[in-house]
């Protein structure tokens, strides 16, 4: 029989139990009907006497406060791995549910309430807040430069507990143009959400665009009128004492105005012979001969004057210890590269037959440069070193013949896998 957790559908401290039954194999259902409305009711103070959600309904009484339903979810099956398989490994496992916890959640809370309402707004401790939260998203940026998951080698209960936490900044507070700053949190963060335990409980997650607006403060207890302000100016005092605003407020109001969508500069390059759908196409229809065809008709379109080619190389192979986990990163590049479809194509190998593998690409890109919006929306691309080709060499053009044509074994290795960007 599935155990019940009182919590909307919404509740990232849910979501923690959630995911981690997936993980273990357990049972776990959200209340039917749930109404927040009835968390301060005497039945519900009984499960939990501070009012709050979530709580587990267990054979053996309620169970409040997310992380420790989580661990009991967990510690239902054994632990099922997601505890490490060392002290030191529990150790550290506990460690990141409390910086995940501290560092992280509870700064994004004090961000975030004032905005939603649920605390007076007072620009220095939300400065505060966000220094707090970029000094904590420093040092996961780091620890994550060397790491994919935050202990071991396969997700813990750590990565449920933080991966929650962030997916909370990250769908309401936390822009590209924050997180960028952190480009190891946001591979991390993309990669997990994108594992199928996560994926079937968080569905698809987007980043938020903004931050979101300053809301007058609502009075608990009161009907949704009383908590607004009863004369008409004062939200307008209130907006215009607010600066100056943390940079990040600026930002969003910056991505809120509407602006005239500015040409792509690659548009504006002299024409090329070389159209980019046709090779597409050409590489998508070719079944056989397809050295003869569509190599030889890819050289023959080539135009060196209006594309260029470049190798890529993931900086961080040492990471690729787990196949599907290295194929979602890749996946998920592939994804993130959709902004450029109409300028590029792409070949990515995912190579070796056991772990650590190795990622390695090609790409055609319009112009003579990776196009900078590539540089600046696609947070992956640094995460690999490039390097242009140089067709004048043999060498290198053969090596772009045999990514395109996925040669196994590729440089001496077997291929786990290749994917195409068309
Ligand atoms: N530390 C608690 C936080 C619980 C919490 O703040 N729950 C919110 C919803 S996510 C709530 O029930 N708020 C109602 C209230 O504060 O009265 C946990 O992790 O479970």
């Amino acid at each position: 029989m599935a155990l019940v957790l009182h919590a909307g559908s919404t509740n990232k401290n849910a979501f923690k139990a959630l995911i981690a039954a997936e993980y273990v194999g357990v049972k776990v259902e959200l209340a039917k009907n749930f109404d927040m409305g009835s968390i301060k009711t005497p039945e519900f103070l009984k499960m939990n006497p501070i009012g709050k959600v979530p709580v587990l309904e267990t054979p053996e009484g309620p169970v409040f406060e997310s992380n420790a339903i989580a661990r009991y979810v967990v510690r239902l099956k054994g632990d099922a791995g997601l505890y490490g398989s060392s002290l030191i490994d529990y150790g550290h496992v506990e460690q990141w549910i409390d910086f995940a916890s501290l560092e992280i959640d509870a700064n994004i809370m004090l961000w975030l309430r004032p905005r939603m309402g649920f605390a007076v707004y007072l620009p220095p401790a939300e400065e505060s807040a966000i220094a707090a939260l970029k000094r904590a998203l420093g040092a996961l940026n780091t620890y994550l430069a060397s790491h994919t998951y935050l202990v071991g080698h396969s997700v813990t209960l750590a990565d449920i507990v933080m991966t929650c936490n962030l997916y909370l900044g990250f769908i309401r507070l936390m822009t590209k143009s924050f997180t960028s700053e952190f480009p190891h949190v946001e591979r991390y963060f993309w990669t997990l959400v994108h594992q199928p335990n996560f994926h079937k409980i968080l569905g698809e997650v987007k980043q938020t665009e903004s931050v979101p607006p300053i809301q007058s403060v609502k009075k608990p207890g009161q009907p949704k009128e009383a908590a607004k302000p009863k004369a008409k100016e004062e939200p307008k005092k209130e907006v215009k004492k607010e600066a100056p605003k943390p940079k990040v407020v600026e930002d969003a109001d910056e991505e809120e105005a509407p602006k005239p969508k500015p040409k792509n500069p690659l548009d504006l390059l002299p024409p090329s012979k070389m159209i980019l759908d046709e090779w597409k196409r050409l590489y998508s229809n070719t079944k056989t001969n397809f050295r003869e065809v569509a190599i030889k008709g890819f050289w023959d379109m080539y135009d060196p004057e209006g594309y260029s080619l470049w190798f890529c190389d993931y900086k961080y192979n040492d990471e690729n210890t787990v196949s599907f986990v290295t194929l979602n990163k890749v996946t998920g590049f592939l994804q993130r590269m959709d902004l450029a479809r109409k300028y590029a194509f792409g070949k990515m190998l995912i190579i070796g037959s056991e772990p650590p593998f190795k990622v390695k690409g090609v790409w055609l890109f319009r112009g003579q440069e990776i196009p900078p919006f590539v540089l600046e929306e696609c947070y992956d691309m640094e995460l690999y070193d490039w390097r242009k080709v140089d067709i004048n060499d043999e060498a290198q053009k053969e090596r772009v013949n045999a990514m395109i044509e996925d040669q196994e074994p590729f440089e001496g290795e077997a291929l786990l896998d290749a994917k195409c960007f068309k």
